[in-house]
C-alpha cells in the first residue's frame, strides 16, 4: 500500500493526511481483546512505577488513571505484527521514498475523564539524535470525537519547531491558530499519519467509556537507522532521573 499523489499532496501541505478503513473490524477487535486482557493485569505490571506505564489525572477529580502502555510491543504480539504490516509500512515508505524503521510504539487507552494532553510537538527541541523525520500513524481503535477527546492537530506548522526552549515540551495554545485546527474524528480501522512537528493536543475525555489508540512512530533509514532499542534506553534513563531519590529502587520495566 502506498499514499496516492493527492494524499502525499495534503500531507507535505498540512503535516497531516487521514485514510479511512485501512483495518478491518476484524483486526481492531484482535487488538482490542489482545489489550483487554493486558488491563486484567494478572502479573501486577500495571503500576506508576512500571516504566512502560503512564497516568494521566481524571479532569475533574484528579484520581491518577492508568493511559498508556509505552512500549507495549514486547507484551502484545498483535500489536508488534501491526507496527510491521505492510499497509502501514508501505504508506510511510511512499512518503520518505526509502524504508522506514519502527521507532516507538504506545498504546493509548484514554479512560473516561483522562485529562487529555496540551499542545505539542512530538519531536523534542534540543534532543540531540532525536530523528527528524519521526512521523506518527495513529491507528483509530474506538470511535473518537471531540466529546471523548480525539487528537486536534494543526496544519501548516510542520517545517519548523514553535519554541527554540530546550525543556518547553507543553506549549501554550495561543502559539498556534484555532482556524488551522483540525479534529480527528475517526472510525474504528481509521488511520491518520502526522509529522512529528505537526503540533497536536486533546481534550479530556469527557464519555463514560476508553477512547484507545495506537500511535505508532517510524523514522527514514538513513536517518539513524533502526533506533528502537537505543531510544527507549535513552528514554528511560531520562524517566529515572526525573524521579526522586527514594523511588529510585522501586522502579522497574517490565
Ligand atoms: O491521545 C490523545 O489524546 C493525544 C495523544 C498525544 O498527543 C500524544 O501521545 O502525543
Amino acid at each position: 500500500m502506498s499514499l496516492s499523489s493527492s494524499d502525499k499532496a495534503i500531507f507535505e501541505r498540512d503535516g497531516f493526511v487521514t485514510l479511512r478503513s485501512v483495518f478491518s473490524a476484524a483486526e481492531i477487535a484482535d487488538l482490542v481483546a489482545e489489550t483487554d486482557a493486558l488491563l486484567v493485569d494478572s502479573d501486577s505490571r500495571i503500576s506508576q512505577f512500571n516504566l512502560r506505564c503512564r497516568y494521566m489525572p481524571h479532569w475533574q477529580s484528579g484520581e491518577m488513571l492508568f493511559e498508556v502502555f509505552d512500549p507495549i510491543n514486547e507484551i502484545a504480539p498483535r500489536c508488534e505484527q501491526m507496527t510491521r504490516d505492510r499497509r502501514i509500512v508501505g504508506l510511510i515508505e511512499s512518503i520518505y521514498g526509502e524504508p522506514a524503521c519502527l521507532f516507538k510504539e504506545k498504546f493509548i487507552f484514554k479512560p473516561a475523564g483522562a485529562t487529555g494532553y496540551k499542545l505539542h510537538q512530538d519531536i523534542p527541541f534540543g534532543w540531540v539524535g532525536f530523528p527528524r523525520t519521526f512521523l506518527t500513524v495513529l491507528v483509530a481503535i474506538d470511535p473518537s470525537s471531540p466529546e471523548n477527546g480525539c487528537t486536534e492537530v494543526f496544519s501548516g506548522y510542520h517545517r519548523s519547531f514553535l519554541s527554540n526552549e530546550p525543556e518547553t515540551y507543553m506549549l501554550p495554545d495561543e502559539m498556534v491558530d484555532n482556524s488551522r485546527r483540525t479534529f480527528l474524528a475517526l472510525e474504528p480501522g481509521d488511520v491518520a499519519i502526522f509529522h512529528g512537528l505537526t503540533p497536536h493536543r486533546s481534550e479530556p475525555n469527557r464519555s463514560d467509556r476508553m477512547r484507545r489508540s495506537f500511535y505508532i512512530s517510524y523514522n527514514a533509514a538513513s536517518d539513524g537507522g533502526d533506533q528502537r532499542a537505543a531510544h527507549y534506553a535513552d528514554f528511560h534513563q531520562r524517566m529515572r532521573g526525573r524521579r526522586p531519590a527514594e523511588e529510585q529502587s522501586l522502579v522497574f520495566f517490565r
